[in-house]
């Protein structure tokens, strides 16, 4: 699965890749780069956003996608981030546990990473882990992360189709529009079907849907039973319409090409943040300023300018 042009980057083997990722997930130069090296690579993989809220069934769901496609002979890597919030108890261990039904299976690699970030943003790892299980080959990539806070909205940063889980009842359908979590859904999945309130769930977001700017693209509601593999079909089927859709209408390649400005620049904010922060350390004019704004002698303003001013330079 290995590809020609990062042989000496990509490993062969499994093991290898774990431990890859690993050094891709802590961050810092040695990551840096390893992923200057890897290159400006086109990408490959299908990467697929699995988000929702904790415990709506989004890693059963994925589990369960996993083997369909495996079906269709695709590989399949999986990133699954844990989240950090006070909600996730026994997350980690369940997506581990679910997961053991593809675990001795050489087309699939699970991974979990942390969600470091304690905002609730997606890990700032994450992206570039999805990179290397691109680079390595794999058809499908699939990134789980709990919809908690911001995450929920960041996994439209890296992925191409994203999935929102939903379950019935108690308003949730309402709760998921106000995190602003419809704008970035691709398609939505009520699962938990079998519990009561499922359809009048599906008929509230459709409902929503249809109050926003048209688009060409409506994300279908469809409603699944993950633990009895019911609807896994259709979710799979809409899926592969959506993709189909993004590659016809040239949506991919601009979704694509925008999530590579985007990352420019976030990465050039983290670096500026990283020179600031260490400069100020030693820098004692500017640990002066910092201390005039704290003390109310400088505007915060004014300070700012002071500080960006003497780092990179006046514009
Ligand atoms: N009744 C019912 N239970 C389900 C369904 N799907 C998943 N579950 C159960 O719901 C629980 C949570 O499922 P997970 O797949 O771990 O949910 P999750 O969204 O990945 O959870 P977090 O990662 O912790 O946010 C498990 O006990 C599942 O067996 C479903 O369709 N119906
Ligand atoms: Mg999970």
């Amino acid at each position: 699965m290995t590809t020609g042009r990062h042989e000496r980057i990509i490993p062969d083997s499994r093991r290898a890749l774990a431990r890859l990722i690993s050094e891709v997930e802590r961050g810092g130069p040695s990551a840096d780069q390893l992923m200057r090296r890897l290159g400006a690579q086109p990408a490959r993989s299908w990467v697929v956003g699995v988000t929702g809220p904790p415990g709506s069934g989004k890693s059963t769901l994925v589990d369960c996608l996993t083997s369909v496609a495996r079906a269709e002979g695709l590989s399949v890597g999986i990133v699954a981030v844990d989240p950090t919030s006070p909600f996730s108890g026994g997350a980690i261990l369940g997506d581990r546990v679910r997961m053991l039904g593809h675990s001795g299976d050489p087309g699939v690699f699970i991974r979990s990473m942390a969600a470091r970030d304690s905002l609730g943003g997606l890990a700032p790892g994450s992206r570039d882990v999805v990179r290397v299980l691109d680079a390595y080959g794999f058809d499908l990539v699939i990134l789980e992360t709990v919809g908690v806070g911001q995450t929920e909205l960041d996994v439209v940063r890296v992925a191409d189709s994203v999935v929102v889980v939903a379950v019935p009842g108690l308003g949730d359908a309402v709760q998921a529009l106000k995190a602003g979590i419809l704008e970035i859904a691709d398609l939505i999945v009520v699962n938990m079907a079998d519990r009561p309130g499922a359809d009048r769930t599906v008929a509230e977001l459709e409902a929503m849907l249809h109050i926003g700017p048209s688009q060409t693209w409506t994300p279908p509601v469809l409603q699944t039973v993950a633990t009895e593999e019911r609807g896994i079909a259709e979710v799979w089927d809409a899926l592969q319409g959506h993709r189909r859709q993004l590659e016809q209408s040239g949506d991919l390649v601009e979704r694509r090409r925008q999530r590579v400005e985007t990352e420019v620049i976030e990465l050039v904010e983290r670096e500026l943040r990283r020179r600031i922060t260490r400069q100020i350390r030693v820098d004692g004019r500017l640990a002066q300023v910092l201390d005039d704004a704290r003390n109310e002698r400088l505007d915060p303003h004014t300070a700012a300018a002071r500080i960006i001013d003497r780092v990179v330079g006046r514009q």
